[in-house]
């Protein structure tokens, strides 16, 4: 049960710094600038608990900032394409822009109760044509310096609704709506070139603070990997092509190969299909188009594969080898096709074993007794088995194998990357239309910038007929061909929504502009984003993409910098009271909107980050909640006391003394835990400061001279968590507002010093040493010194420990026997 009405104190102050426009951000403010970002919400309808969760400490952060003297932005916007919607129309016979706009509306609202420091002048919403017609202007741009392009690729297919599957509508193989097993379509498609970038990318130099976990995610992502690409020969097979090339990372191994495994699409596999095999290839081949990706790198799945009745030769030993297919080797790596060596590799391991192929030792270990292991040798060794070369190291040889495969042009070495280009095609209707025009005589080209945005077209069938939504759409589909006149067909695919949140950083800072998608003063004035918030599953995605999107811009011009966040922090998952994940099956989905009701956001707010480190997480609690209702109402209380009554006896120098200790103390720690993000242990300072006052106006034992300055600098540090209480109470206390507008407390090491005092240490009631220690030691602490101290060892060494007795703040008596 609160004090105070909460509700009514929240709803005063959000409209007083709505119409006073204390949080906006002014360009012009001569105040150094802070770009602060959490990531922004897809507008689903309702702004849950994770999103609170996500969206209130990173405002208290930024309230932290502005306390430091920043001019802060700490924006918010609405991540407003995308799947969602559609299945919206779908299900529902909503139109997406009605569905989204409306959850737009409502989350708004519930943004307000929080009660952050929002500029709402410059929210984005990246389905509204004054955003989505920047990306096709970037779109064209990226076209015109190559980094666009069109390729085939095989999309995720559902044979009985006739549509192109995103792959979260895959689950187990089987179309999510219609439980049909999905097949794969080839389709030419939208391609971003981002591996041109992938060195770059690797490149984390110029980042400040990125969790090491998103790094490794990233490189891992990434994965280049230096090996070399050797060709196998099939002169002898009569065909044109002359060579298999493959690419491995252990060249060493070549003389252990005793089979070549091609990714089943690989283009000649067809050519080296003996007749005698073919019935079974193609069958093959069918179903690991049906496999996905993950699935066939899996390491536990079954290594399945066809032998098709060809052989290679490896022009190092000369030997021939049989070639398979098998899907876990993949097309889109490497040159999509592997030299098999089952000794010194897993999963060529498990394949040689099932069609009993030899498995032939060539990096010995270092002691080996010459037989077959039971699992691939990883390790380092000595060759053997391999010609020339035996006796070399593994590192020894993989250089001079190297160097003899490229001399004798048998190959050459070769770096592959695991990174694709970023495919950009949705066959969907919720997206931004890629601003393409494909014309009989000129073949396809891009829309004249000053007929941009080609909108999306407001009607639309959204039920699957088997083509996409803008594709049955005449009006929208016919145009005119931007550079004969003729008749021309617009590209009816859209943007992957990862377009949108590549570049939003950069429309925040001038969200208005119609010059371009930034002012490119406004941009270099905020940019690069000084702090990014969210969650770890953008790790890649979309971190990498915008990584991508701000050094193309910079290849072209558009910006001076090399990174779009300089440091990165993923805060935790809030879950169930039951500590289990919040979902509606489970029945533990916690409504803020609920709760605030009930106890203001401000409690939530403290709760939230009073739970654990905000990069861990935690469970909600009823209980947690009551706690901090509970610890409100005592801040309430203690700030209401009228301090003039403290003046009426004499105050106590020591307690007013221990009260400035305890006071700078507070700032100090709270200081640099709301700087690292902490505020939990930042919280849990300022309840040890209200503690101590407590205590000494309960002693009266200082005047209301410091009893005033607590109180103000105990404020003024809540402030950031609990924005509205803070406020309130600094009205009720009499102070200018806004306390949004004031510094964070500066504190003074000197009075933040803890006294020393001296520990005197006995053993069996003899002085054997005097320790220097703060006052306030606890008594753990002065046990575990005082045991530790060399004098009082060489004194119990060899008997037995009866007891420790403590005095406090004065002497520890260890008593043996
Ligand atoms: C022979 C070999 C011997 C290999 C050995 C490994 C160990 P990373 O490190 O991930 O780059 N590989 C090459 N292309 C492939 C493809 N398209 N699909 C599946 N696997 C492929 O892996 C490089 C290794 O992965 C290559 O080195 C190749 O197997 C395999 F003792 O070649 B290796
Ligand atoms: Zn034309």
């Amino acid at each position: 049960e609160l004090r105070f009405d909460a509700v009514a104190i929240d709803r005063k102050w959000q409209e007083r710094w709505e119409r006073d426009g204390i949080y906006r951000v002014e360009d012009e403010d001569p105040r150094p600038k802070w770009f602060e970002m959490t990531m922004y919400p897809y507008p689903s309808g309702d702004l849950h608990i994770g999103h609170w969760y996500a969206l209130a400490p990173s405002d208290a952060h930024a309230r932290f900032r502005r306390m430091q003297g920043y001019n802060v932005l700490h924006p918010i916007g609405f991540d407003a394409f995308g799947l969602p919607a559609e299945n919206a129309a779908i299900s529902r016979g909503i139109h997406p822009y009605e569905w989204t706009m409306s959850n737009v509306d409502n989350m708004r609202r519930q943004l307000r109760s929080i009660g952050a420091v929002y500029d709402w002048d410059r929210e984005v919403v990246c389905c509204l044509p004054e955003y989505y017609r920047w990306n096709q202007w970037f779109f064209i741009k990226l076209y015109e310096q190559g980094l666009a392009y069109r390729a085939k690729a095989p999309v995720v297919w559902c044979p009985s609704c006739q549509t192109v599957l995103a792959n979260e509508q895959v689950l187990n193989g089987v179309c999510e709506r219609c439980d049909t097993p999905i097949t794969r379509r080839d389709l030419e498609q939208w391609f971003l070139r981002i591996t041109d970038y992938a060195d770059q990318l690797l490149n984390f130099d110029t980042l400040e603070e990125w969790p090491d976990k998103i790094l490794t995610m990233q490189r891992n992502w990434i994965g280049r990997s230096e090996g070399v690409e050797i060709g196998f020969d099939i002169s002898e097979n009569g065909l044109d092509e002359r060579e298999i090339k493959t690419f491995t990372t252990r060249i060493d191994t070549i003389f252990g190969v005793t089979f070549l495994v091609l990714a089943p699409e690989h283009p000649l596999v067809t050519l080296l299909t003996s007749n005698s095999r073919r019935e079974e290839v193609e069958a093959y081949i069918a179903q690991a188009r049906r496999t996905s990706e993950i699935d066939r790198l899996s390491t536990d799945k079954d290594k399945t594969g066809v032998f098709i009745g060809s052989y290679a030769r490896n022009r190092l030993n000369g030997e021939q080898v049989p070639i398979y297919i098998a899907d876990y080797v993949l097309t889109t790596y490497g040159t999509g096709a592997v030299m098999g060596v089952p000794a010194h590799d897993s999963r060529d391991l498990a394949f040689a074993r099932k069609y009993r192929l030899p498995i032939r030792t060539v990096i010995a270990p270092i002691e080996w007794d010459g037989s077959e292991p039971k699992d691939a040798y990883l390790g380092e060794g000595f060759m053997t088995n391999s010609g020339a070369y035996d006796g070399m190291t593994d590192q020894e040889g993989m250089k001079a194998v190297a160097n003899d495969v490229e001399r004798r042009g048998w190959g050459r070495r070769a770096v592959t990357y695991r990174l694709r280009d970023w495919l950009i095609s949705r066959q969907r209707y919720w997206g931004t239309p890629i601003p393409m025009v494909y014309c009989d005589a000129c073949g396809v080209s891009p829309v004249a910038e000053v007929d941009l945005p080609v909108l999306l077209p407001e009607d639309a069938e959204f039920r699957p007929t088997g083509e996409s939504p803008l594709a049955i759409n005449a009006d929208f589909v016919n145009t005119e061909c931007p550079q004969c006149g003729g008749p021309g067909r617009r590209e009816t695919d859209t943007m992957d929504t990862f377009m949108d949140s590549s570049w939003y950083m950069l429309r925040y800072c001038s969200p208005r502009y119609d010059g371009g998608p930034f002012a490119p003063q406004a941009a270099s004035d905020w940019m690069p984003v000084r702090q990014y918030t969210g969650g770890a599953e953008h790790a890649v995605m979309h971190l990498l993409y915008s990584r991508f999107f701000i050094k193309a811009l910079r290849d072209m011009d558009m910006l001076n910098i090399d990174e779009p966040f300089l440091r990165l922090f993923n805060q935790g998952v809030i879950l169930g009271q039951d500590h289990e994940k919040m979902s509606k099956s489970r029945g533990n989905v916690v409504n803020p909107d609920d709760v605030i009701d009930q106890v203001g956001a401000d409690a939530v707010r403290c709760f939230l980050m009073f739970i654990g480190p905000w990069d861990q997480g935690g469970p909600w609690s009823d209980e947690g909640i009551n706690g901090v209702v509970r610890w409100l109402n005592r801040v309430w209380t203690v700030v209401e006391q009228d301090a003039a009554l403290l003046d009426q006896a004499p105050s106590d120098p020591v307690a007013v003394r221990e009260t400035q200790r305890v006071l700078h103390q507070t700032i100090r720690k709270c200081y640099q835990e709301l700087d690292r993000f902490k505020f939990n242990t930042a919280i849990a300072a300022l309840m040890e400061l209200l503690n101590h006052l407590n205590k000494v106006w309960n002693d009266r034992s200082v005047d209301s001279s410091i009893w005033q300055e607590c109180v103000e600098k105990f404020l003024l540090m809540l402030a950031p968590m609990a924005p509205h209480v803070a406020e309130e109470m600094w009205e009720r206390t009499g102070h200018a507002y806004s306390i949004h507008q004031q510094l964070f407390p500066t504190w003074d090491d000197e009075l933040a010093a803890e006294e020393e005092i001296t520990l005197v240490v006995q053993v069996n009631g003899k002085v054997r040493d005097r320790i220097p220690v703060p006052a306030g030691i606890a008594e753990a602490d002065a046990r575990e010194l005082a045991l530790g101290s060399q004098r009082v060892q060489s004194h119990i060494d060899g008997k037995t420990l009866k007891n420790v007795v403590y005095v406090p703040g004065r002497l520890v008596n260890v008593v043996v026997g």
